[in-house]
């Protein structure tokens, strides 16, 4: 068991932090309020206003994946720190293609990314930090499994950390810089959430499932409607969802761009805690029960104390299907012939996939199965490609000794590794490269375009896992298999019945190699880290420069993004994963999926140098040599998706000044005044439009640069008018003063030295 000693010392302090909480707010207390309150890195003297105060917290642990931890950690080496200040952990699970079987694919990785896996893990034990090898599972279902705790507090360099909100901790992602803060032993900063309450009532019951919850809540508050906000899922329903179920809803709060998301302490919890062998845990958690849930008072007049409340009732709720290309785009199934008519959505199915961080628990998977066996019994086969990808080695081996895998293996279905895999585009989907239009469905996160498989066409819906089972069998995406029939080989009529399942395995989990490394005892450890500069997967980092202080002038425009632009767009993930370690390589990927506002087309800009159309990185890296300032200008919600900080860095190391967007997704956001870039937002959003493609841009008050104040622009068109646009920021003067110091990282090496 990890972490016990952390755990009592977070409990013990806790009820003497809420009482005085409490004493200054003078009212009673959600349970978001309870644990940040508990966690703050000075004594509390007056409330903080949630959506306002920027807030100092001490995290409990860090966690970070292989994708993340490369940028993050080369930055941890640059801190001048040798341990880390905080539990820390090092997840292998990105960088796993998914190409034949999960042996196959695990022995191709670590041959393929042994540069990178030894990196990280010589590192991990220089610095004090446990590894998890390729193999092992996906971060949030193993820090679901092990390291999670009602009423702890984590930060994670992955958007997706915030699953562990399904154990009653508060989980946010960040990126590497922010786990940097952390691991060097400084408090972390956050503006201090706003709180949108989810009353749960009824039961689930039928086809519907805890996927069906988010999958509606994403449709009703949007990619952008859960910014800046922390969830807080309540009421009779909520108790009954399994603990794993639970973390599928907080997974997805991702979706709709919420800090992070929470259930409060219950018996679910306490079951999920003692069979995944933390008793004690639960046995401390008990005895503080009252300090992991909110306070009786809120929970009877939600309304009075939640910025919004929501109710669901589960008895009625249909199951759904979201997407295509936007997870929030959410359909219920009795409605899906009707919209994919009206839409001319493809309808045949090609592949169903099962699996990722959101949906590839014990639950999940036994369920699903409970289909796959039925179709079996009636002589059905699947119509299109059934995958599955296990959440961790734990569950694998689990379901693997139950029959599970062989439930779905006799019906045609493939397993991979235990990884993210098609979830982040590490997919040898042959044929691909074609970009036929095409359909998948699977129960997953996200469904960006190209995401799984780097074909724009491929139109991906998500669903439960279940009923991805369903409809690979079907191989129709209209398949209600409430009200509809598949036919056989012998032509027999057949309905598939309801799935069932286990939230937790009857005969417990088993496994025999957690894949797990605990750091050398040996900490400080002086191990030289050694980084080929010949490496194409890796690259020491060199400080950015400061500011000079003055008014940037004569930017020119490098992009005018029109629409959707996610952290894919900005830095695409799959074939490009294999550069996160080396900042001047994938810099070659800096926003190649944007879509130009100009001509509708990605990765093609006017280069004002050749006075033609180029690539937007070939662009950039000419201006740059040229000493020409650029800036890109966004439209709503840019960067939302992924924490990857490449998003940020990629922009600031070929030479970009400022990202000017409609508004922003709040990790984005952060990683760029991290990287001592200027983020601003159009004060006036109809602004956008006054932007030409071969505008001038001068800063008017940049100099004066001070929280609060906006900041003037000069737009010099090229019919000799002119516009000044209002740009508003979020910049505090600590974060003022990572701008001028070059980045959040140069300040923090700094002050080290002092
Ligand atoms: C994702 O789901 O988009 C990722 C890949 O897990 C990212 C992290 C990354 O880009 O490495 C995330 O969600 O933060
Ligand atoms: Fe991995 Fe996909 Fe989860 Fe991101 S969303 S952590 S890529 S499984």
């Amino acid at each position: 068991m990890f972490d016990l000693e952390v755990i009592k010392h977070v409990y013990e302090k806790m009820d003497s932090q809420i009482k005085t909480a409490r004493s200054i707010l003078n009212r009673p207390m959600t349970l978001t309020e309870k644990v940040l309150y508990s966690h703050l890195n000075k004594n509390l003297d007056s409330p903080y206003l949630g959506g306002n105060s920027y807030v100092d917290f001490n995290p409990d642990r860090v966690a970070m994946q292989d994708a993340t931890a490369q940028m993050a950690l080369l930055q941890f080496m640059m801190a001048g720190k040798n341990k880390v200040a905080v539990p820390s952990t090092v997840h292998c699970d990105h960088l796993i293609q998914a190409k034949k079987n999960a042996s196959l694919d695990l022995a191709q990785a670590l041959d393929v990314n042994g540069e990178v896996y030894d990196f990280l893990e010589s590192v991990s034990s220089k610095y004090g930090i446990g590894f998890w090898k390729p193999g092992a599972g996906i971060i949030h279902q193993v820090v679901l499994e092990n390291y999670a705790f009602p009423g702890g507090m984590m930060i994670g360099t992955d958007s997706h950390t915030v699953n562990a909100g399904g154990l009653g901790m508060i989980a946010i992602g960040v990126g590497g810089a922010d786990a940097v803060d952390v691991m060097a032993g400084m408090p972390w900063e956050l503006k201090f959430p706003k709180q949108i309450g989810i009353h749960l009532v009824g039961e689930l019951n039928g086809w519907t499932t805890a996927k069906d919850i988010i999958l509606k809540v994403a449709g009703l508050l949007t990619v952008k409607g859960g910014t800046g906000a922390i969830i807080e899922y309540f009421g009779s329903g909520a108790k009954k969802l399994s603990c794993t179920g639970k973390g599928t809803i907080c997974n997805m709060g991702a979706e709709v761009g919420a800090t992070t998301s929470i259930f409060g302490y219950d018996q679910q919890m306490e079951k999920y805690l003692s069979a995944t062998g933390r008793k004690e845990v639960a046995f401390l958690a008990n005895k503080i029960k009252e300090n992991l849930m909110a306070d009786d008072d809120i929970y009877s007049d939600p309304q009075k104390y939640y910025d919004q409340v929501l109710e669901i009732d589960l008895s009625n709720l249909e199951p759904h299907i979201n997407g295509p290309f936007t997870p929030d785009r959410s359909t219920p199934l009795s409605k899906i012939k009707e919209e994919a008519k009206i839409n001319n959505w493809p309808t045949n199915v090609q592949v169903g996939l099962i699996g990722s961080c959101t949906n590839s628990s014990y639950e999940d998977i036994s369920r699903a199965a409970s289909i796959a066996k039925q179709a079996t019994k009636m002589g059905l086969k699947t119509k299109a490609k059934l995958t599955i990808t296990p959440g961790s080695e734990q569950v694998r081996y689990t379901i693997e000794r139950d029959g599970l895998i062989k439930d779905f293996e006799t019906l045609g279905a493939e397993v991979f590794a235990n990884a993210c895999g098609p979830c982040i585009g590490q997919w040898a989907r042959s044929g691909s490269e074609k970009q036929e239009k095409n359909t998948i469905v699977h129960s997953f996160n996200r469904n960006f375009a190209k995401r799984a498989d780097g074909n724009p066409n491929t139109h991906a819906f998500v669903a439960s896992p279940e009923m991805v089972t369903a409809i690979a069998i079907a191989g129709d995406l209209t398949f209600n298999p409430i009200t509809d029939f598949l036919i056989n080989a012998n032509g027999e009529k057949l309905k598939l019945e309801a799935p069932k399942g286990f939230d937790l395995p009857p005969e417990g989990f088993d496994v025999k190699d957690l894949g797990y490394q605990a750091p050398s005892k040996k900490t400080p450890f002086f191990k030289e880290i050694k980084v080929n500069p010949k490496s194409e997967r890796l690259q020491l980092l060199k400080p950015f420069l400061k500011w000079d202080g003055k008014n940037i002038q004569g930017m020119r425009l490098l992009i005018k993004a029109k629409g959707k632009c996610t952290t894919d767009h900005i830095s695409m993930a799959g074939p490009w994963l294999k550069y996160r370690g080396h900042l001047d390589n994938i810099s070659e990927n800096m926003l190649t999926g944007a879509i130009n506002y100009f001509n509708n087309k990605p990765n093609l800009i006017m280069n004002f140098i050749s006075g033609e159309y180029d690539a937007v990185p070939t662009t950039q890296r000419e201006y740059q040599s040229a000493g020409i300032q650029t800036m890109v200008v966004g439209d709503e919600n840019y960067g939302e998706g992924s924490s990857r900080e490449h998003a940020a860095m990629e922009p600031r190391f070929l030479g970009v000044r400022v990202i000017l967007v409609r508004s922003f997704a709040r990790i984005h956001e952060t990683n760029l005044k991290k990287q001592g870039m200027l983020g601003l937002t159009f004060s006036d959003s109809k602004d956008y439009d006054l932007i030409k493609e071969d505008d001038i841009f001068n800063f008017i008050n940049l100099n004066k640069f001070k929280e609060g104040e906006d900041l003037l622009l000069e737009v010099k068109h090229s019919d000799d008018t002119e516009d000044i646009i209002k740009c508003k920021h979020t910049y505090n003067n600590s974060q003022i003063d990572w701008f001028k110091a070059g980045s959040a990282l140069n300040l923090i090496k700094s002050e080290f030295k002092s």
